[in-house]
């Protein structure tokens, strides 16, 4: 062999790049951990016609070169090393959270009477053993069938992701189906009561969907379905749960969201819909959609599941539906909008204020502005203590009173309203 191809066929670490063979296609990698050069140097010379050797000087080289390059298909390793020994470092590999790793076949080379060496290394994982002596057809055998185990069960593993990901998908929209919605939505849930936070849901149905499809066919109607999902993507939060759980029906799992905030949410999706430029064959399709929203924090009672609060937001929708679409209900009676509007307990939190604010959603937080800043006081007054007055406490104060006075007037102008259907709309308009 040439000194060339060595170059070529073998990286030394840690942090090699990936090498080719010589005839330019890329061979399987296998990452050779031992601390003897000569050990390392027997088996590169056994391997590296077929296969591209990775060498690594101890476990923890071993283990680095693991993490980074995830063409490593195989290990073989010593076991008396420094640093990291083969044994932790075969620990170390089954116990770790990337499949990719974990699965990975480990061949340890031992002396062939080394029988309680063998079995510390089986227990700890080691799929096989080869000597020190072993000849190179034996070694290339080895390596070979663990290897072609180890892609048949990356490759399974590859498929049964797909599958998982076909079955928790609606093939159309490519959002969450129906029954994935429940698993997920009631993990959220369940996580939410665990931490004592917010959840809420929103029911969102697309309006006169029906006259779409018979005004501009089925696929058009298709077409909508998929723009109206790529809007509702583009509009809420990663650990948000949207699905598609029925024709032109779609659902969000709200975790963390407040009563104010999933209104907030609700009014950014119905607002993004109806100012979007639907077009099919060239014709322009008018799209509106109505949501119900529901709230664990005001709506609780003996409430256990995702299923019921989603009727809630059901009952809303159709509520909003029948006051003439394009709209959102949020309450079933008046008595809510006193608490939204005054009530302490729907008041966001500073971080959650500001980064509804910052997603410009200023108007959810403005019947909140007083207590908001009254909360941010002291942080004004240990400012002025520090050296010399800075900041203007009392205007502050000032400045909040009239807050207060503004959203006093505002109550008193809502209490007015007669339907308390309208209530949903109301909340958001003002
Ligand atoms: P509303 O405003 O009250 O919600 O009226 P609507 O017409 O949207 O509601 P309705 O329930 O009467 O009609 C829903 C329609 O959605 C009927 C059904 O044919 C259509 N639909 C259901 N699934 C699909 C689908 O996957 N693709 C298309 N194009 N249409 C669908
Ligand atoms: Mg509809
Ligand atoms: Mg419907």
């Amino acid at each position: 062999m040439s000194d060339r191809r060595k170059e070529n066929n073998v990286a030394l670490l840690p942090g090699a790049s990936k090498s080719h063979s010589s005839d330019g296609k890329s061979a399987s990698k296998i990452l050779v951990a031992d601390d003897s050069v000569t050990i390392r140097a027997g088996l590169t010379r056994a391997l590296f016609d077929e296969l591209t050797i990775v060498e690594a000087v101890n476990g923890e080289d071993a283990w680095t070169v693991l993490l980074e390059d995830e063409d490593i298909e195989l290990v073989i390793t010593d076991l008396d090393m420094p640093v990291l020994n083969g044994y932790d470092l075969i620990k170390r590999i089954r116990a770790s959270s990337i499949s990719r790793i974990s699965n990975i076949p480990v061949i340890v080379v031992t002396g062939a009477e080394d029988l309680k060496a063998k079995y510390r290394a089986f227990v700890e994982g080691a799929n096989d053993f080869i000597s020190k002596n072993s000849d190179r057809i034996e070694l290339m055998a080895r390596v070979k069938a663990h290897q072609k185990l180890a892609l048949t069960i990356r490759d399974l593993e590859a498929s049964k992701l797909i599958l998982k990901n076909q079955a928790d998908t609606d093939a159309l929209t490519k959002l969450t189906n129906r029954r994935s919605f429940f698993v997920k939505a009631g993990e959220c849930l369940g996580l939410m009561r665990r931490h004592k936070e917010h959840f809420s849901v929103l029911m969102v149905d697309i309006d006169h969907f029906k006259t779409i499809n018979d005004t501009y066919g089925h696929q058009a109607g298709d077409h909508i379905l998929v723009e109206v999902s790529k809007i509702l993507l583009s509009n809420v939060r990663t650990n948000d749960v949207l699905a598609r759980i029925g024709g032109e029906e779609f659902t969000i799992a709200l975790p963390y969201s407040n009563r104010l905030a999933s209104i907030v949410m609700a009014e950014r999706l119905r607002s993004a819909i109806s100012v979007a430029k639907f077009e099919y064959g060239g014709k322009r399709i008018t799209v509106t959609i109505s949501l119900g929203v529901a709230s664990l924090d005001k709506d609780d009672g003996d409430m256990e599941n995702v299923e019921a609060l989603l009727a809630i937001a059901d009952k809303r929708l159709y509520t909003a539906k029948r006051k003439g679409r394009n709209r959102l209900c949020a309450s079933d009676d008046r008595r809510n909008l006193d608490e939204i509007v005054d009530d302490d307990s729907a008041c966001p939190k500073i971080d959650e204020a500001l980064t509804m604010l910052e997603h410009g959603n200023g108007k959810g937080i403005v019947a909140h502005l007083h207590r908001l800043i009254r909360k941010t006081l002291p942080l004004f007054k240990l400012g002025n203590e520090i050296d010399k007055p800075l900041f203007d406490v009392q205007s502050l104060e000032a400045g909040i009173k009239e807050l207060e006075n503004e959203v006093k007037l505002v109550k008193a102008a809502e209490t007015s309203v007669d339907s308390a259907d309208e209530l949903g709309k109301i909340e958001v308009e003002k």
